[in-house]
């Protein structure tokens, strides 16, 4: 069994019911269990800036899908939720990003691990701190430091 982050992010077609429902799909994925999932979080956008406020959100699950099965079933999800890839940081209705995957490095095409971008993302960083805040990224350390680093990126915690 191996332990698994997921983040979540929308910015359309209203957010919040896009993350939820994603939870929710999250853990009738086959071979794998949601153990935790983060507060949900009002986000400014990162890379490009002409765009609305998103919800993020992390999931901790424990799963016997290998990493590349579980990112096939992932972006699967989104596609069922109509994401489009118009351009890069083109806003969307649900992405689901595979953090971190039982400590694995990985380089390849479909899939690098960790996360290449994660340990400098607020958006990413505060959320698994609240689920994960002793988990360490190799190379950047715990992600409870790191997200307190990121106290300045315009990220708000939403209430229950
Ligand atoms: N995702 C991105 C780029 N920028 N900004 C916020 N606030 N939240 C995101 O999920 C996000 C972003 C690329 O996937
Ligand atoms: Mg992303
Ligand atoms: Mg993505």
């Amino acid at each position: 069994m191996a332990r698994a982050y997921i983040a979540l992010g929308s910015n359309l077609q209203q957010p919040e019911v896009q993350v939820r429902r994603a939870f929710d799909e999250l853990s009738s994925l086959p071979q794998t269990k949601l153990v935790r999932a983060s507060s949900l979080y009002r986000t400014e956008p990162v890379g490009y800036d002409n765009q609305p406020d998103f919800i993020n959100a992390v999931a901790e699950v424990d799963t016997t899908l290998e990493p590349l099965a579980l990112l096939r079933a992932i972006l699967a999800l989104e596609n069922l939720h109509g994401r489009e890839r118009p351009f890069p940081n083109a806003p969307r209705v649900l992405d689901l990003d595979l953090l971190f995957y039982d400590g694995i490095a990985l380089q390849t095409q479909e899939l690098t691990l960790p996360h290449p971008r994660m340990h400098e993302r607020g958006f990413v960083l505060l959320p698994l701190a609240e689920i994960a805040a002793e988990l360490d990224i190799p190379g950047y350390g715990k992600v409870s430091d790191l997200a307190q680093d990121c106290m300045d990126q315009g990220i708000e915690r939403m209430a229950d």
